[in-house]
This record gives structure tokens, sequence and C-alpha cells, in this order.
């Protein structure tokens, strides 16, 4: 298991959990040395569990370096370059780093969400530096769905979609997986597997993007944006998402670009969806801005402002590309020594923003704004001579 991070570490776990000899590599010792000790460094319900027992029982040890094995797994980072081109060189320099090691039969694996042709491309590179491996290895791409928070749930019982160079590739690689998968295993080729993982995140954020473009359009129309999807979603085959302050996470944000980079001419609607859901962040923060202009204009003093919620979705810790972030940091370099109470109920501290608690900011602010629909935020009273800036839904379900 080449990677191990969000994905690769809990697949490892598992994988070594159904009695399957794991060798685990990462390049940062401290984190093999966390593993080594039956420990954890990232934070997923019932994975450190998982872990624990895994290495307790033998069947997970972790190193810096590689060590031979039958099926290889690259579960590595596939970041973006500048102006959003795609960086394969982990998977690279991963595939590069297990070469030395390949032996005729041997399993190789991608999981790492990656450009379409990625799979082929790293075959052509085995095959260059290994000539006698020619055609007698298997390789397949098999991407990862899993949801961050329910990941040891979904590696088991979500289906997989098994793309291999060839067909006794992609049989090889279903009857690895079968070994610990619940869910169903769709068989394919590499390029199509490549593009589905693609496709399924890109088709998620063009969905946001037009729940996005329907709260710009309402707050123009002064139509409530939140009523209005909830009585079109009762036809019985519209299904519109949730309008949210921008789209976050490594993924969601991320993974159409793949497309857009390789693609420029054809992904029309994938390319406008990643500039609706940017834009939509931008357009909160001059939202609140405005507010607090007018506050100033009607009061004779400046407004006190309670931000609500920095994680990147409802209910989680994580602020990863969170454009409540991005929003909450604009707000503050614009709001030089105003009183700006910031409310994030899923951390304890931060180390640049200062946190308070959501009752007291509530109570002390003369301007709301809700950024992130965290449960915590939907118990709230809020007394109605509050100005309330409501970008991802709280309002309708709290009592007002
Ligand atoms: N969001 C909205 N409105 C919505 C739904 C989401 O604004 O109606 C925003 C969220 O607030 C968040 C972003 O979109 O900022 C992404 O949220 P998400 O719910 O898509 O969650 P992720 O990014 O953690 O997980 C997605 C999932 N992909 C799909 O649902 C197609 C997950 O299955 C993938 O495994 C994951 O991306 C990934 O790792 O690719």
């Amino acid at each position: 298991m080449i990677g191990l991070g969000y994905i690769g570490l809990p697949t490892a776990a598992l994988i070594a959990n159904n009695n399957i000899q794991v060798h685990g590599v990462d390049i940062n010792p401290q984190i093999v040395e966390i593993i080594n000790a039956g420990k954890i460094h990232i934070v997923e319900p019932s994975l450190d569990q998982a872990v624990a027992l895994a290495v307790a029982k033998g069947f997970l040890k972790a190193s810096t370096n590689p060590v031979e094995a039958n099926t290889y797994l690259i579960v590595v980072p596939t970041p973006f370059k500048a102006k959003n081109e795609p960086d394969i060189s982990f998977v690279e320099a991963a595939t590069k780093a297990i070469i030395p090691l390949l032996k005729i039969n041997d399993l190789y694996i991608i999981e790492s969400t990656s450009p379409i042709g990625t799979t082929e491309k790293m075959m052509r590179m085995i095959y260059k530096s290994r000539p006698e491996l020619t055609d007698k290895l298997h390789i397949a791409y098999c991407p990862e769905r899993v949801l961050p928070g329910n990941v040891m749930h979904e590696l088991v019982y979500n289906d997989r979609v098994i793309g291999g160079i060839d067909e006794i590739s992609t049989l090889k690689a279903i009857n690895f997986y079968k070994q610990f998968v619940k869910g169903e295993l769709h068989p394919t080729n590499a390029k199509t597997a490549e593009m589905c993982k693609l496709t399924e995140n890109s088709s998620r954020d063009v969905q946001i993007a037009f729940a996005n473009e329907l709260s710009l359009i309402c707050d123009k129309a002064d139509i409530n944006v939140w009523d209005l999807i909830r009585l079109a979603n009762k036809h019985p085959r519209v299904d519109i998402l949730q309008p949210g302050c921008g789209v976050g996470g490594h993924c969601i944000a991320v993974d159409p670009y793949f497309i857009v980079a390789d693609y420029p001419m054809e992904s029309q609607i994938i390319a406008k969806a990643r500039e609706i859901n940017n834009y939509k962040s931008f357009w909160c923060a001059e939202k609140v801005k405005s507010a607090k202009l007018e506050f100033q204009l009607k009061t004779g003093r400046k407004a006190i402002l309670a931000i609500m919620g920095l994680a990147f979705k409802p209910n989680i810790d994580d602020l990863r590309e969170s454009p409540a972030k991005y929003i909450a940091q604009r707000i503050l370099q614009d709001s030089h020594d105003d009183i700006c109470y910031i409310v994030e109920p899923n951390l304890k501290e931060h180390k640049i923003f200062k946190l308070t608690n959501s009752s007291e900011a509530v109570l002390n602010a003369d301007i709301i704004v809700f950024l992130v629909a965290h449960e915590e935020f939907k118990k709230l009273q809020i007394s109605d001579e509050k100005i309330v800036l409501d970008f991802c839904g709280v309002k309708n379900i709290l009592k007002f």
C-alpha cells in the first residue's frame, strides 16, 4: 500500500484485518512511526481500532520504502500544479519505487484520482524499465468513492468500479477486492474507470452550481431559495441540491479540473460550474461587506459580526479548502478593528482564528452570518432584531 493517508491507511487496515499481510509505505517517517505503534495520524471514526488491531495481529507494518509483494496499491495524492494542471508526480514516484520489485503475474492497481490515461502511462513506464515483464503483469485502476467521516463503512459496502488494461487484469483486480469488499464490483477498462471517478465528482459539482446559481437569482428576485428548492423537489423526478457558501474539500472542488485540463473545448458546463461555485464564495463575502456598510449608515456605529462555521461542509472539523474559511479571512482582512466573533463548534481552538461559542456570538452580534449548516446552529434561538445572512439554509430551520 503506497500512501498511508485518508484513503491508504483505512484501506490498508481493512485489508490487513481480513488476514492479508499488508506492508504500508509512506514518505513521512513520523507517519510510519505512528502506525507501527498501532496509532493513527488522521481523524476518521473507528479507524484507530482498525489500525491498532491490524498492527497488533502483525498483519500491518509500515516503512518509508516498499518491500516485495504480489499486489501493489498506489494511493498517493494527485494535487494540482498552478493553472489547474493535474500533478501525477506522486503516482509516478510511487510507481518508480516499486518497479525494481515487480515480478511476473504481480498485480499493480492505482486508486488515486488521476487524469484519463494515467494507468496506461504508468504501464508504459513500467514496461520500458522492465521489458521482460511486458504483458506479464496485471494492471488496473480502481477509484475510491468513500465519504470522509464514513470511510470504514463505505470501503466495505460501496460498489467499486474496476478498470483493467486488459480482461485478465480486470479479473485479477476483482478477485483481489472480493476478499474485503462486500459492495458490487463492476468490471470495465482503465480509462473508463479513471473517467468514472472524475464524472461522479464533476456531476455533483455541476448540480451544486445549479443550486448556487438559483440562490443568486432568488436573492435578486427576492424569493426564498430554500423554499423554492424544497417545493421544486416535490416533483417526483427533480432533486436539486442545496446552495452553500461555495464548494470545498479536496475532491469535488478539484476533480473537475482533471477533465477540463485535458478536454478544454468540450467541457463547457463542467468548467462553468467550477467558476460559479468559486464565484459564490466571493459573492457571499461581498454580501457581508454591504450588510456591514448598511448597518453603519443606519446606526452610525460599526456592526458586531458573528461568523458561523469554518469547516468545508456541515458537521465535520475539516477546514481544508474550505470556502467558509476563505470568506472569514476576507471579512477579517477588511474589518480592521471591528468586533468579529468566529464560531466553529467542531473545533476546540484554531491557530489563526480566535473561536467563540455559538450562543455568546449570537447574543452579542448585530449581524449573524451562517456559512456552514452545522447541526448545533439549528437549535439556536435568535431574536428578531438581529440581521441574519444565511448562505447555507440554516435559517429555515431556526426558530425566530
Ligand atoms: N455542497 C453544497 N451543496 C450540496 C452538497 C455539497 O454546497 O448540496 C458542498 C459541501 O458543503 C462541500 C462540497 O460541496 O463544501 C463537497 O461536499 P460533498 O458532500 O460532496 O463531500 P466530499 O467532498 O467530502 O465527498 C465527495 C463525495 N462524492 C460524491 O458525492 C459524488 C464522495 O463520495 C467522494 O468519495 C469524495 O468527494 C472524494 O473523495 O472524491
